[in-house]
């Protein structure tokens, strides 16, 4: 489950500056951004991944944040359809990247999905429904992983966050640390929750990789409450991708090619 040995990312444009954000009066530098990013390629490779660094695409401010227009797994790729407008060219500009890497890649035929709403758990994928994620997409995602042997449970994301994987990431096969609005849903019955401090709901999109944990430096409550758990607990600078509502997840695409 979280044996990874492949990513793919996308260096930031300068555009960046410009990405998508709740709240306009946030404004991250480019170099800021750079500096983060060049951080949190660093940390992959450090985790034993192979990472290809993608161009960046000045059209696309939001395209650093790869993790959105598609879905990976060892078995195949799926070219999601952003719900942004702005976004919406993100899957076709990594369409040939994916069909080289992946011998199945399928497109959503319909509605829309960002990869920030789709959360793959074992045995079960979860698929939130949000601002960029409609009913129409998740059902198409739910019928494409289906063909791929994986079931799917679409639920709501929380109000208040921007994507499902916000508010909720794996740490381990049974647990996974979640927001208390999320832990309040049920949504993750069937596992072991962890909830994220008071004040730190935007630290709960950690990542797993291997045997490392990357979480964001700015949380210091999650870094303890990792640290009680897991021994290579990564704290990585996220407060500039942060102004744009992304965080650790978002910068990558991982998979295990065996
Ligand atoms: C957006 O609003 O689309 C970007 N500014 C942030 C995307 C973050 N993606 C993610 O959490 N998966």
């Amino acid at each position: 489950m979280f044996q990874f040995d492949s990513a793919i990312v996308r260096s930031p444009a300068r555009s960046v500056v410009g990405g998508l954000r709740a709240d306009e009066r946030q404004v991250p530098t480019y170099p800021g951004i750079v500096a983060e990013h060049d951080a949190y390629v660093a940390a992959l490779g450090a985790a034993g991944l192979d990472v290809e660094v993608l161009p960046a695409l000045e059209a696309f401010p939001d395209s650093v944040f790869v993790e959105d227009p598609a879905l990976v797994f060892a078995g195949g790729a799926v070219l999601l359809r952003p719900g942004a407008p702005s976004r919406a060219g993100e899957a076709g500009e990594l369409a040939p990247t994916l069909k080289q890497r992946f011998d199945h890649v399928v497109a959503l035929p319909a509605g829309h999905v960002d990869g920030g709403d789709v959360l793959v758990a074992p045995g079960r994928v979860y698929i939130g429904l949000s601002q960029r994620t409609d009913a129409l997409g998740a059902r198409a995602l739910a019928t494409i992983l289906a063909q791929f042997g994986r079931a799917a449970t679409i639920a709501p994301t929380p109000p208040g966050v921007l994507h499902l994987k916000s508010a909720a990431a794996l740490i381990d096969e049974e647990t996974i640390l979640v927001t208390e609005a999320l832990a309040g849903s049920g949504l993750f019955a069937a596992m072991r929750l962890l909830v994220a401090p008071r004040g730190e709901q935007q630290g709960a999109n950690v990542l797993r990789l291997n045997d490392a944990i990357l979480v964001g430096a700015n949380y210091p409550r999650t870094i303890d409450l990792l640290t009680s758990r897991a021994t290579n607990v990564v704290p990585l600078a996220v407060s500039e991708v942060g102004k744009l509502d992304a965080g650790l997840s978002c910068m990558s695409l991982r998979w295990n090619r065996g």
